[in-house]
């Protein structure tokens, strides 16, 4: 299909592929059984500006915005998920900085974000706050010199490696939601430390980790806009990164609908390769359609985001769910057209498999955005 493409979106896009083909394939399979974070493409990626791609020049960034983000996650994920999860929560971690911060905290912070110099994280999720993300219970009490932090962040991507963490919490706890707002908080500061480093099905290369605040205190320029902002500027915040993960999920099935083709064109059985039977190539065909109807609807919500439109939440959601929902059928489906060698951990589709599962969940579970969508959907006055 023609996306009609840019010429930077072309470049990142390709830059993005080499990456993945030269220094994440031969590693990935080890990557994924140590659990380690991917340290040495995170370089890769900083060498070549991709980490900043999202960054205006001004801030030494590329200047590009979702839909050049969302190319580079796709082309990632089609090798790793695990590591186009850390190059793109490093972009949560920074969006709203970007939107929302003063030009002092861009100055001081997005030149080192751009040059891979900071690794960022975002922490809104805790034990009580997860669907329901306004049942956050940390909080930022005024103190003399800042604000002082207390509590525990649960499943943030990015913890622990992250030099520089966007974190939501309740500046005036009568208020409840209303009353939160974010600060950033760096990493060595004082008060604040790292908990439990997770387990996971999938993505295992990425790290997972608490953020335990005790404490903690931070100067009051940290805070990113206005007290009591938190709330809103995180769901736009999501409604920004959503693409994101559809083009993680677009990726992932990407990658799996290749290895299926390949592999149902040499494996023979009844003295034939396997593709030439029309179970297995409607399998194919239905899984290269689904692919392909995901990307467009996932470059179509990353446009809509870089078009300045005032509100982006339905479409956001809508290629979130899509996506992810493909990723998991597409990647099942690759298992089954393998047969039993896909099961064994030999052939990358177990992985892919494990690792699409989780872009069914973070950042707004399919449910939730079904939700989002549906209540778009009473607000709306007329369809165009
Ligand atoms: N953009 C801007 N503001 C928004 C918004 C959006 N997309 N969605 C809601 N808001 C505002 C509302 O306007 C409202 O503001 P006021 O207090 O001024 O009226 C406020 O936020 C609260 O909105 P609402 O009452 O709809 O919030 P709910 O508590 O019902 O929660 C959902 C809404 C469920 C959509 C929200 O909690 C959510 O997105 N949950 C999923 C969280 C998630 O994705 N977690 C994963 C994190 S991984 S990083």
């Amino acid at each position: 299909m023609e996306y009609c493409l840019t010429e930077l979106q072309k470049s990142v896009k390709q830059m993005a592929r080499t990456i993945a083909e030269e220094k994440i394939l031969p590693v990935r399979a080890e990557l994924d059984e140590k659990e380690e974070f991917p340290w040495a493409i995170i370089k890769n990626l900083a060498e070549t500006d991709l980490l900043g791609v999202y960054i205006p020049e001004e801030y030494g960034g590329l200047g590009g915005g979702c839909l050049e983000f969302c190319l580079i996650t796709e082309e990632l994920s089609r090798a790793c998920a695990g590591v186009a999860v850390s190059y793109a929560a490093n972009a949560l971690g920074s969006f709203t900085l970007l939107e929302y911060g003063s030009e002092e905290q861009k100055q001081k912070y997005l030149p080192d974000i751009a040059g891979g110099k900071k690794l960022t994280a975002f922490a809104l999720t805790e034990e009580t706050a997860g669907s329901d993300a306004s049942a956050i219970k940390t909080t930022a009490t005024r103190a003399d010199g800042g604000y002082l932090i207390n509590g525990t962040k649960q499943f943030i991507t990015n913890g622990g490696e992250a030099d520089i963490y966007t974190i939501v919490a309740l500046t005036d706890r009568e208020k409840g939601i209303r009353g939160a707002s974010t600060l950033l908080v760096e990493k060595n500061t004082p008060g604040f430390t790292f908990g439990r480093k997770e387990k996971k099905l999938g993505i295992r290369t990425s790290a997972t980790r608490e953020l335990v605040f005790e404490d903690c205190l931070v100067p009051e320029e940290n805070i990113i806009g206005r007290e009591g902002m938190g709330f809103p500027m995180v769901m736009r915040l999501l409604d920004r990164s959503r693409p994101g993960i559809g083009a993680q999920a677009v990726g992932l099935a990407q990658g799996a609908l290749e290895a299926a083709v390949d592999y149902a064109k040499q494996r023979n059985q009844f003295d034939q390769p396997v593709i030439s039977f029309q179970a297995v190539s409607h399998m194919l065909a239905n899984m290269a359609t689904d692919v392909e109807a995901a990307r467009a609807l996932v470059y179509t919500a990353a446009r809509t985001v870089d078009s300045g439109a005032k509100s982006f939440s339905m479409g956001s959601a809508m290629a979130k769910v899509f996506a992810s929902d493909v990723a998991m059928r597409v990647t099942t489906d690759a298992i089954q057209i393998f047969g039993g060698v896909g099961y064994m951990r030999d052939y990358p589709v177990e992985k892919m498999m494990r690792d699409a599962k989780i872009t069914q969940i973070y950042e707004g579970t399919n449910q939730i955005l079904r939700d989002v969508i549906a209540s778009g959907l009473r607000k709306k006055k007329a369809f165009e």
